[in-house]
C-alpha cells in the first residue's frame, strides 16, 4: 500500500458521520499514537505497517469496506470474541470489531445509561450516538451477545440506532449449554444468509476457517517471540497488533504479522531487545483494551518494565485457540466452530477456572516478575473474578497488583505511582 493524500470527507459524509465531531476525534489519535508508540526506541522495523494502518484508520480501510459493499459484500460489526468471524467471511462479509477505547459523547450517553456503566459500553454507545465511527456506520448488521448484564441491556437501546442481531451466549459450559450455543451459531448463519443473499457452502466455510486460523497462527508466532529475554517487541506494539486484527484485511494482516514474526525471531537469535535485558516482565490480565486504549501498557513501559503477555480479549484469548480444520461438511464444521468459541474463558462464565489456570500458566511460561490485573470500573464479572486471580497468583508465588480504572487520563499520575511502587517491590 502506498500513502496518498486522499480526501475522505465525501466518503465520511456519505456514511452519515458528524464531520466536526469526527474531525475532533481524528485529530486526537495521532497525538496519542505519537506519545505511546512512535516515541518508543528500538521498535521492530515491521511496525511501520501498523504505523501506516493507524495513519489511515478512518481512511483507506474504510474505503476498502465501502468498495467491498459496492461489490456486493457485507460489513458485519461485532463487540465480542464469541462472534464467529469464519461464518461472517464464508458468507461474503468483512468482520469489524466495534469495541471503542475512548470516551466520547458521555453527556449524551449518560442521559440513557447509568453513570456507573463500564467505559467500554459507554464508549461504544457514545461513538454511535455521536456518529464518529465510520466502521459502525458502514455496517450492514451489528452482532451483539448476551455476555455481561451491561452489554445485554445496552443492546436493547442500541437496537434503535443500528440493525442488530443478538446471540444468546450461555453462561456455563455444560453439554446442554453447548447445544444452545450451537443453535445460536446456526441462527446467526441464517441471519447472515438472509442479509447477504448467499447460502453457506462447505468450500467457503473451509476457506474462511483456514484464513482466520492463519491470522491467529501469525499472532501466536509474534507472541511466542515475547518469551525471550530481552524481549524483541514492546507490550504496546504487541497489543497494537491484536487490536488491529479486529478490523484489518485478513490475508494482508496475516502476511504482515508473519513478516514481523520473522524479524522478531531474528532479533531473538541476535539477542536484540526492544527493552533492556532485565527489565521487569509483566503479564496484564483483565478487561479488553480497544484502540486507542494503550493506557495501562503505556504507564508500565514508561516506568521501565515491559509487558510480555496479555491474558485479554485483545491478547491471548483472541489468538490462542484455533478451529479444527479436519471436518469437511457444514455440520462438522459448525461443531468445531461451536467448540472453539465456547472454549474462550470470559469472566461472564461461571465457573471460570479455565481463565485462572491460563493466567498462571502464561505467567510461568513467560517467566513474568509480576501480574497486573487491569479491570474497568463497574465491570462486575472481571472485578469479582480478580479475587480468584489474586489468590491463584499468590499461591503460585507471583506478585500481583490490581488496578481498576476507566478511559480518562485523570488517574494517570495515581496509576503511575502505584505501578512504580509495585515494580520497586518486585525488582
Ligand atoms: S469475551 S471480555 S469481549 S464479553 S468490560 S462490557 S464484560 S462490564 S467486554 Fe468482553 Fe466478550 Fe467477554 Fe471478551 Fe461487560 Fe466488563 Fe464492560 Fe466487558
Amino acid at each position: 500500500m502506498s500513502q496518498a493524500a486522499t480526501d475522505y470527507r465525501p466518503m465520511w459524509e456519505a456514511l452519515g458521520l458528524d464531520l466536526p465531531g469526527h474531525d475532533a476525534l481524528l485529530s486526537a489519535i495521532p497525538l496519542m499514537y505519537q506519545d505511546a508508540h512512535l516515541s518508543q526506541a528500538n521498535r521492530p522495523e515491521g511496525m511501520a505497517y501498523f504505523d501506516f494502518v493507524m495513519s489511515e484508520i478512518h481512511g483507506l480501510r474504510i474505503k476498502e469496506l465501502v468498495d467491498h459493499k459496492a461489490a456486493g459484500g457485507t460489513v458485519i460489526g461485532t463487540f465480542c470474541l464469541y462472534v464467529p468471524e469464519e461464518i461472517i467471511r464464508a458468507l461474503g462479509g468483512q468482520c469489524v470489531g466495534l469495541c471503542a477505547g475512548a470516551e466520547w459523547a458521555y453527556g449524551e450517553v449518560e442521559r440513557i445509561l447509568p453513570k456507573n456503566t463500564c467505559a467500554l459500553i459507554k464508549s461504544f454507545m457514545g461513538f454511535k450516538l455521536g456518529k464518529v465511527c465510520p466502521y459502525a456506520e458502514a455496517c450492514d448488521l451489528i452482532v451483539g451477545e448476551t455476555t455481561c448484564d451491561g452489554k445485554k441491556k445496552a443492546y436493547e437501546l442500541f437496537t434503535d440506532l443500528a440493525p442488530l442481531h443478538v446471540m444468546e451466549l450461555p453462561q456455563m459450559k455444560r453439554p446442554e449449554d453447548r447445544v444452545l450455543w450451537r443453535a445460536e451459531i446456526e441462527r446467526l448463519t441464517a441471519k447472515l444468509e438472509e442479509i447477504s443473499g448467499r447460502n453457506l457452502t462447505a468450500e467457503a466455510l473451509a476457506a474462511a476457517v483456514k484464513e482466520v486460523n492463519d491470522k491467529r497462527r501469525a499472532l501466536q508466532r509474534l507472541n511466542a517471540a515475547r518469551r525471550a529475554s530481552p524481549v524483541p517487541i514492546s507490550g504496546k506494539d504487541a497489543l497494537l497488533a491484536v487490536q488491529v486484527a479486529f478490523y484489518d484485511d485478513v490475508p494482508r494482516f496475516t502476511s504482515m504479522v508473519n513478516k514481523i514474526a520473522d524479524e522478531l525471531e531474528a532479533r531473538v537469535a541476535a539477542g536484540e531487545g526492544a527493552m533492556p535485558k532485565g527489565a521487569p516482565r509483566i503479564l496484564v490480565t483483565g478487561t479488553p483494551m480497544a484502540i486507542p486504549n494503550w493506557k495501562m501498557h503505556d504507564v508500565i513501559e514508561k516506568l521501565g518494565a515491559v509487558v510480555v503477555m496479555e491474558e485479554l480479549c485483545t491478547g491471548s484469548r483472541y489468538y490462542s485457540q484455533l478451529v479444527d480444520e479436519t471436518p469437511t461438511d457444514i455440520p462438522g464444521m459448525i461443531d468445531v466452530i461451536t467448540d472453539k468459541y465456547l472454549d474462550i474463558n470470559c469472566a461472564c462464565f461461571t465457573p471460570n477456572q479455565g481463565r485462572i489456570d491460563d493466567v498462571i500458566r502464561l505467567a510461568q511460561d513467560y517467566k513474568v516478575d509480576g501480574i497486573i490485573q487491569y479491570d474497568l470500573q463497574f465491570c462486575t464479572p472481571y472485578q469479582i473474578e480478580a479475587t480468584a486471580v489474586d489468590r491463584a497468583a499468590k499461591a503460585a508465588g507471583i506478585p500481583v497488583l490490581r488496578i481498576d480504572t476507566d478511559y480518562s487520563s485523570g488517574d494517570m499520575g495515581q496509576l503511575s505511582t502505584r505501578v512504580e511502587a509495585f515494580l520497586e517491590m518486585i525488582e
